[in-house]
């Protein structure tokens, strides 16, 4: 028996109040669609992005969040194959896309410019009921924790192509700042199990030891540094050259910059993290004696999604989690705007 009416959280403008409901209307799952009953929801950066409306693209109004959903099928569309009612499944940042424009055809799904996203165009899974697209909806095998798995949807698969997008050979050091966030600490996983060695940058000694515990063989506190030339030459130090790869999910324009001075001579500096009206800085002259490139990565595609939740299933990667409540949504986005947030914190929707 599906309710009409359940708890969520949203909002009604950028940077507005945010509202928890017991009786938000449940939406209704069209031909090509999947209802999911979401048990464990992660609240990622972006989501926080999205309600302080940083980014050059608008929401959708009244607005629900969330894109790292996990819970059960309660009802499919009659187009809809590969799922049934019962089965475990994931809202993703991609919630649809087109399947038929150049990029989907060549598996750049989340590239289509008639992509839905979850949490931003389309409502979220801050809901218990979540509506998504079949095809791009991920499948989640048994014996998989919810509320674990929840931050596979979004920052595990993310980091997972950025990681391969970075083309980072095993044995090569790979630099992820952000480290101690819920992008950074399953970079770091996802990173070791690939077989490269990681480095991470964030600040806070809990943080410190959470990327050592997680894998990091160093650990730079930004903070330490006041001198932007002595923190990129420990980098270049501590990596006898400089990381092959650098995965910049700090949500800081200025880490970005020196990113590009530290890198490794033929290296590749990939862009995740989106702070607000950020450029990517990098001295030309530097940039082709070096040949660096440069490369934005954007979450990942249904291959991607299999092979991320498929290192997740294996126990390769483990999710650093800590559980809260819808209610407690803006309590979360306080702890983000002050960079306290260890791992990921992930919602009960229940609660
Ligand atoms: O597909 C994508 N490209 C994608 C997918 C998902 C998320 C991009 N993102 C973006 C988010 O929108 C956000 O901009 O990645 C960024 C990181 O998301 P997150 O991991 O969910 O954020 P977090 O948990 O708040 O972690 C950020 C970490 O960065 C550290 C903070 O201390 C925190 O641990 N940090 C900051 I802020 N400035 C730093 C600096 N200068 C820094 N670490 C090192 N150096
Ligand atoms: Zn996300």
């Amino acid at each position: 028996e599906i309710p009409e009416v359940q708890k969520a959280v949203y909002f009604e403008k950028p940077a507005g109040k945010l509202i928890y409901s017991d009786k938000y209307p449940i939406q209704k799952p069209g031909p090509d669609e999947i209802l999911i009953n979401i048990k464990y929801t992660g609240v990622c950066h972006t989501d926080l992005h999205a309600w302080k409306g940083d980014w050059p693209l608008d929401t959708k109004l009244p607005l629900v969040g969330g894109h790292e959903g996990a819970g059960y099928v309660v009802a499919v569309g009659e187009q809809v194959s590969g799922f049934s009612v019962g089965d475990k499944a994931g809202v993703k940042w991609l919630n649809g896309s087109c399947l038929t424009c150049e990029f989907c055809e060549h598996g750049h799904e989340s590239n289509c410019a008639d992509a839905l996203l979850s949490g931003y165009t389309v409502d979220g899974s801050f809901q218990e009921y979540c509506v998504a697209k079949a095809v791009h909806a991920a499948k989640i095998p048994d014996g998989v924790d919810l509320a674990e798995i929840a931050p596979i949807m979004c920052a595990g698969i993310t980091v997972y192509k950025a990681l391969k997008t970075s083309e980072a050979r095993p044995g090569e050091w790979v630099c992820v700042t952000g480290g101690g966030g819920g992008l950074g600490t399953l970079a770091l996983q996802y990173g070791k199990a690939m077989g490269f060695r990681m480095i991470a940058i964030d600040t806070s000694e809990e943080k410190r030891n959470l990327c050592t515990e997680l894998g990091a063989e160093a650990f730079i506190d930004f903070r330490d540094y006041t001198n932007d030339k002595e923190f990129e030459a420990k980098l270049v130090e501590i990596t006898k050259g400089g990381p092959h790869a650098v995965i910049n999910l700090a949500v800081s324009e200025k880490s970005i910059e020196q990113s590009c001075n530290y890198v490794r001579t033929c290296g590749t500096v990939v862009l995740v993290g989106l702070p607000a009206n950020a450029v990517a800085k990098s001295p030309v002259f530097q940039h082709v004696v070096k040949s660096i490139s440069i490369k934005g990565s954007y979450v990942g595609n249904r291959a991607d999604t299999t092979e991320a939740i498929d290192f997740f299933a294996r126990g390769l990667v483990k999710s650093p989690i800590k559980i809260m409540g819808l209610t407690d949504l803006e309590y979360v986005f306080d702890q983000m705007i002050a960079g306290k947030i260890l791992g990921r914190i992930v919602l009960d929707t229940e609660k």
